[in-house]
């Protein structure tokens, strides 16, 4: 479709339709207006969405209301974008990220994208999100204010910088909704270029749903794997490792992902040349380009303000990905960016007077405006009425964004000074809490509660009624807040993995003993029968099943599609297991060894364990993250960081199963349920011999709960993964020694000891000792914080706490290296009797003077 054709087409003299002014009405307390597109009576603020243009089926007319409707979402965006810096230049919002420059190619690309399809994108994105009703400029400034109700601001409840967009896949309850019947917008994240991982998955659903009949069933998740898969990503952030791995994942893979990369020529400061090879991406990629008989890509290259070439290339770049599930990248160039980056700089101070004359007479909505007039799509009078009419909308909608943000706080404000001086009483230091939170314009609910606290402080020594009313106002308010603020960390929802019935193993007489790889195998087996949608894949899973063979023949058994070799690709392994899970699907993404859980472990950490609380549980994505780790061989097959695994991953549950039958249970609990979890194996328990449960696939190992593995009066050692059977091997040499070891072992880290038996333990034994591989301070750090601080263990004790775990350094080679790095059988005798010395040296002489 050559969209120009329409200057010859149509004669010049048509009339234009009526659907410039937006004019509103009240009905039943709504406000609303009349959309001049289908003369249906619409909320107020609803935006208008983009059309598709087909021109063998429009009249002149229909096609241009279409495009003086595209121009209305672009000038509304833009003014959007200038309201939204001057607020954060007033004070009234914190920082503002912006699209302006962006509006028209996102216009273009929006009239591609249709329901069930998805979006993995970053922050410039939000005239795509008007364009397709993903998102309204009431909620955009909802968002820039912080406004934490779900209902003003549906991507985050505030919790989210402005423009980080996303769409609620889930109902209240944590089921899912018709995502078939959703234009799809995954959760945006800060870290450039992060979202492209997640989208290599989001497409490769699609490849699934497409080839694998058995798939037909999840109706709600994809019509014949029709969808596409879109990405945005700025120029400069093409230069990160991860676009790079997802360009060539999605090209090996073949999959319908569509990424549009917006060129503007700088990243911040740093313009094209020191970010790209030729200062052109798509010029760089051009070896990914199809050919006759070879997989890769179909590459476009349009300018960003020629609205008639970027509908045309759109069309036909997304035709091509949808119908044939080829990736395509579309390079848009000649962005601009006329307020700069962000509202933290200004860009005359990076941008030569070349560059910015440049970027003011190449502004996409200036081009869009001179090619409507010359095309007789518009005149510029009706224009400058359609821009008034959008300036006052978008001001209108501020305002309303504003007042209604503000309207629970200066309520709460009033509540807070009233009760102040109720019990005041002339207290200067109190009347003076209450004059400065009474003279405080558009407080936020910040000054608020601390003036609360503050008060509450002060008159801790007059107890009075009055004061006892602030109190309880203050308790109530703090639980409030702390749900508005904090929660969703998981989506805890209907299928909670703390809701799936607890089943224990049943063995019999017959019950074989059999290798730990094979239990785990019988385990995958068993529920990849029962349930469709898991899904495995990594290096070296699909053909030999695994470098452990914890997948051997299943491939061959339940095909390639659900059992898959990957590249070396960790990153976006991970992403492939995310955009998955966000389509419905149950994968188990396998990372080798847990040594190279750091090449995915941003993903990991900005993306999958962020994502319910992101989206306050709006989306979720329950990635099984299996991998094998602790102790075997060298610098990097012997890894157990578990403070690094600690301090990122808060959002996912992380399980230390000792062997594989406690890994087969935890694996039941998670393919039950719908939060992401980590599973760490033992890397030198596959080969040990286990007795295989009769319902090796049915049983299951709750979350969170702790295992007595042997009672004992003396000292409690808390241990897990690979150390339990080294604390088991020393705890026999212990009693032979008269002490007497209780060994527990919290088989979950995230979450801890739910029931708290270490600390009951602690009550008969009053001592503790915590043994990890982790380096000193890091896991064993975590363990002692939750069993003296969380459970109370503190008060408990009569010796000092103590840890024993691994050097600071990374093992070297060799059984040598493992017996001096890591703790072994020797050490934690050694550190149980100078335990137990400590507290009675006459019965347990030092052994070392
Ligand atoms: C991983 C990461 N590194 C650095 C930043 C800080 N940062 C935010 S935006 C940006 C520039 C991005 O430029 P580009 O990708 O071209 O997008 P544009 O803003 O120009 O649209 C940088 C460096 C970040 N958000 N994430
Ligand atoms: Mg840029």
């Amino acid at each position: 479709m050559d969209l120009n054709k329409f200057n010859v087409l149509y004669p010049k003299s048509k009339s234009i339709p009526n659907i410039i002014c937006r004019t509103r009405f009240s009905l039943n307390k709504k406000e609303l207006y009349i959309c001049p597109l289908t003369s249906s009576l619409m909320p107020i603020e609803s935006n208008l969405i983009t059309k598709q243009i087909d021109a063998s089926e429009l009249s002149f007319d229909d096609f241009k209301s279409i495009v003086i409707n595209d121009y209305k979402i672009a000038f509304e965006s833009r003014q959007a974008s200038i309201l939204g810096r001057r607020e954060v230049l007033t004070g009234k919002a914190k920082f503002g990220i912006f699209g302006d420059g962006k509006e028209v190619p996102q216009i273009a690309m929006a009239k591609a994208f249709k329901k069930g399809d998805w979006r993995s994108g970053y922050y410039r994105d939000q005239t795509f999100a008007f364009a397709t009703g993903i998102s309204t400029i009431k909620e955009f400034f909802a968002q820039l204010y912080a406004n934490p109700s779900v209902e003003a601001d549906p991507s985050s409840a505030g919790r989210q910088m402005n423009c980080h967009f996303a769409t609620r896949s889930l109902n209240d309850d944590g089921t899912w909704k018709d995502l078939t019947d959703i234009k799809n917008c995954s959760s945006d994240i800060a870290p450039t270029g992060g979202q492209m991982a997640r989208l290599v998955g989001l497409a490769y659903a699609s490849k699934l749903f497409k080839q694998n009949p058995e798939l037909d069933y999840l109706k709600n998740f994809s019509v014949n794997g029709n969808e596409v898969a879109f990405g945005t990503i700025g120029n400069a952030s093409t230069s990160e490792g991860v676009f790079f791995e997802a360009i060539n994942a999605a090209g090996v893979l073949q999959v319908p992902m569509a990424i549009s990369v917006w060129d503007d020529g700088y990243g911040i400061s740093v313009p094209a040349k020191y970010q790209t090879t030729k200062e052109d991406i798509s010029e760089v990629l051009k070896g990914f380009q199809r050919e006759e008989g070879t997989n890769g890509y179909e590459i476009y290259k349009v300018k960003g303000w020629d609205y008639p070439s970027l509908c045309e290339i759109y069309q036909k770049a997304i035709d091509v990905c949808r119908t044939e599930h080829v990736p395509v990248l579309i390079h848009v160039t000649e962005v601009t960016q006329p307020q700069g980056h962000s509202t933290s700089g200004s860009h005359e101070r990076y941008k030569l007077k070349e560059r910015l004359d440049w970027e003011k007479e190449y502004d996409c909505i200036l081009q869009m405006r001179k090619w409507m007039i010359e095309s007789a799509i518009a005149t510029e009078e009706e224009l400058n009425v359609l821009e008034n009419e959008a300036k006052k909308f978008v001001r209108d909608t501020q305002k309303e964004a504003w007042n209604e943000f503000l309207a629970v706080i200066k309520q709460e404000q009033s509540q807070v000074i009233n009760m102040i001086n109720a019990f005041a009483d002339g207290n200067p230091a109190l009347t003076k809490i209450s004059a400065q939170l009474a003279s405080t314009p558009d407080a936020l609910r910040r000054e608020v509660m601390s003036s609360a606290r503050k008060a509450i402080r002060q008159s801790a020594n007059t107890p009075s009624a009055e004061r006892e009313l602030l109190v309880k106002w203050y308790l109530e308010k703090a639980e409030i807040y702390e749900e508005k603020y904090s929660s969703k960390l998981f989506t805890d929802g209907k299928e909670s993995p703390f809701l799936v019935d607890e089943v224990a193993p049943i063995y019999t007489e017959e019950s074989r003993m059999l290798d730990g790889r094979e239990l785990l195998n019988a385990c995958f087996d068993s529920n990849f029968e029962r349930d469709q949608r898991l899904v495995a894949f990594g290096e070296d899973l699909g053909n030999i099943g695994d470098v452990n063979q914890g997948f051997a023949g299943l491939q061959a058994k339940f095909g390639e599609l659900r059992v898959t070799d990957t590249g070396i690709r960790e990153a976006t392994i991970i992403g492939q297991g995310i955009g998955l899970a966000m389509r419905g699907l149950r994968p188990i993404a396998e990372i080798q060894y847990l040594d190279y859980l750091l090449y995915a472990l941003n993903i990991l950490s900005d993306d999958l364990a962020s994502l319910s609380y992101r989206t306050k549980a709006g989306q979720k994505a329950p990635v099984i993250v299996r991998t094998r780790g602790h102790r075997l061989e060298g610098v990097w097959h012997s890894g157990s960081p578990m403070a690094m695994i600690l301090g990122s991953l808060r959002g996912m549950h992380v399980c230390v199963p000792r062997n594989m039958t406690q890994a087969a249970g935890m694996y039941n609990t998670l393919f039950r349920s719908d939060e992401p979890a980590l599973v760490i194996e033992c890397l030198n328990g596959y080969r040990l011999k286990e007795k295989l449960p009769n319902n090796v696939g049915e049983f299951t190992v709750p979350l969170g709960k702790a295992e007595l593995i042997k009672a004992g009066t003396d000292i409690t050692v808390v241990t897990y993964g690979a150390t339990l059977r080294i604390v088991e091997e020393a705890a026999e040499e212990l009693e032979q020694m008269g002490i007497s070891v209780e060994i527990i072992d919290p088989q979950t880290i995230l979450p801890f000891d739910i029931d708290q038996l270490c600390k009951k333990s602690l009550e008969k034994t009053n001592k503790l000792l915590v043994v990890d591989e982790d380096v000193p301070g890091g896991g064993t750090a975590f363990i002692l914080q939750q069993i003296l601080e969380v459970q109370q263990g503190y008060y408990l004790l009569d010796a000092q706490p103590k840890t024993l775990t691994a050097k600071a350094h990374r093992p070297p080679y060799g059984s040598d290296g493992d017996y001096f790095s890591k703790p072994s059988v020797d050490d934690v005798i050694e550190a149980v009797y100078a335990m137990m010395n400590e507290v009675r040296p006459d019965q347990f002489p030092k052994l070392f003077s």
